[in-house]
């Protein structure tokens, strides 16, 4: 394998001036760009023909591999019959089906769902669910929403204020009424565990100071991502999350669980709280709804908090909230399509299978240049760098660059290398992406 990091031709594409990418640097990535052109089974295929082993499922949502002709048929077949209905105040038969499909498979209780189109959408709807709920039961000083430290909840402005990622905050404003959890990575102490830290469940006691410093009867919610996934894979120490769940239901505040990545089979459960055995009152998902090849996102919430939005006269609108394309039929043929497949191929617990495998497969890149630490729950993975003096982040962005020529799509959050491949992943496909990411590690001084 030889990277051609310095002889990389410019893509066909006219102009790449127009399109502003998200989350990239443009003027970098424009000189070199990475574009890629199909996509089938565990492979993407660049303009160049290059085939490129897909260790991130796209963007954490492809969890059942690329080019999946029954959600394509679906969309197709959808599109054709209808292609847009208004969800407010008339309805169309998908968005019904789905939610109880989505239903049976989420956490017993969180039986209602609320469409969205993102996991930014997602979150900003969950906290006004959770605002709007205190209110309609008179306990409308409950305001505060707290979220943690390196959190990433989307770029809505409820996202990035309960989110705790320095850059995506500091160029805008957040909300009032905002306050953290301290987040949970101690690579001090847990460094190498597999799955689990063992160190830091006190970590949530945290949150029982925070009801004393503002009053129980201030707080809304409290939101986490179970596993963290942007900030560079940070895991739940062992009794975290059951801890906070304890607070939460002590005091009347609310527990929003994040799973826009953990959702759909990555931890190795249908959702994190399965997994980890902590039922949320409400949880927000995304990406892996539809395979990650139709934009949408939903709200899965405890029945009790809507009936108490129920209160008023019928005719009232019990919620003032809602997207135009809430419920989109497309985008829930597409999602109908792709749980059939996760439940047709048992994905939604094949990563507690491969496990093991994709744990020690990870953990033999231990010793490799700079390497600190090394995490795995389910099939999520990441190996986390020391950075350079005086240039965090380019360490990893150099080992993502190389392991992209050499065949290879890995994420990199700073220093940390994330990997999050589609469920469908073969062992030798793990081999395959270790040989590669070994690799350009031992190539990056
Ligand atoms: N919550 C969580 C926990 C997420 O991971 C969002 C909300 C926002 O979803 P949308 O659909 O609005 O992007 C996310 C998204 C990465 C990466 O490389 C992660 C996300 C998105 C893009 C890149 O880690 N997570
Ligand atoms: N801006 C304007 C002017 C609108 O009319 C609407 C929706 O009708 C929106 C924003 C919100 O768009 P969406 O419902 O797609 O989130």
């Amino acid at each position: 394998m030889n990277s051609p990091l310095a002889t990389q031709p410019l893509s066909q594409a006219a102009d790449l001036d127009s399109f502003w990418m998200p989350f990239t640097a443009n003027r970098q990535f424009k000189a070199r760009p990475r574009m890629l052109q199909s996509a089938e089974g565990l492979y993407y295929t660049d303009v160049q023909g290059r085939q490129i082993l897909d260790g991130t499922a796209g963007l954490w949502c492809c969890n059942a591999g690329h080019g999946r002709r029954e959600i394509a048929e679906a969309v197709s077949r959808q599109i054709s019959q209808m292609d847009f209905a208004p969800t407010f105040q008339m309805g169309h038969p998908l968005p019904f089906e789905l939610a109880e499909r989505l239903a049976e498979i989420a956490p017993a209780g969180l039986n209602r769902v609320f469409f969205t189109n993102s996991g930014s959408e997602s979150v900003d709807t969950a906290l006004k669910i959770a605002l709007a709920y205190h209110r309609a039961r008179g306990e409308g000083t409950r305001r505060m929403l707290i979220g943690r430290e390196l959190a990433y909840h989307g770029v809505g402005f409820g996202g990035i204020s309960v989110g705790g990622i320095p850059n995506n905050r500091r160029a805008y404003t957040t909300l009032p009424h905002v306050d953290h959890l301290p987040h949970t990575l101690d690579v001090q102490n847990n460094a190498f565990t597999r799955g689990l830290p063992a160190q830091g469940a006190e970590l949530a006691d945290q949150l029982e100071r925070l009801v004393t410093l503002h009053g129980a009867e201030n707080i809304a919610a409290v939101i986490v991502e179970p596993m963290s996934g942007s900030a560079g894979v940070i895991l739940p120490p062992v009794g975290y999350l059951q801890r906070l769940r304890e607070i939460t239901r002590k005091h009347g505040i609310l527990l929003i669980f994040d799973e826009v990545i953990t959702g759909f089979g990555r931890v190795g459960a249908p959702f994190a709280s399965q997994r980890w055995g902590v039922t949320p009152d409400l949880m927000t998902v995304a990406k892996g709804l539809t395979n990650g090849a139709i934009p949408m996102g939903a709200v899965l919430l405890d029945g009790e908090l809507q009936e108490a939005l129920m209160q008023g006269p019928e005719g009232q609108i019990e919620f003032f909230h809602g997207y135009t394309y809430s419920g989109h039929p497309v985008a829930a043929a597409a999602a109908l399509a792709t749980l059939d497949i996760y439940a047709r191929e048992g994905l939604l617990t094949r990563a507690a299978e491969l496990e093991t495998y994709w744990q020690e497969a990870l953990h033999s890149l231990a010793g490799h240049p700079n390497v600190i630490d090394i995490r795995n729950t389910g099939l999520v993975g990441a190996v986390h760098l020391a950075s350079r003096d005086n240039a965090p982040g380019s360490r990893g962005y150099e080992v993502f660059e190389r392991s992209f020529w050499d065949g290879l799509m890995v994420r990199c959050t700073g220093d940390i290398i994330a990997l999050s491949p589609p469920l469908t992943i073969e062992r030798e496909q793990i081999d395959r992406l270790v040989d590669i990411l070994g690799n350009a590690l031992r190539q990056t001084a």
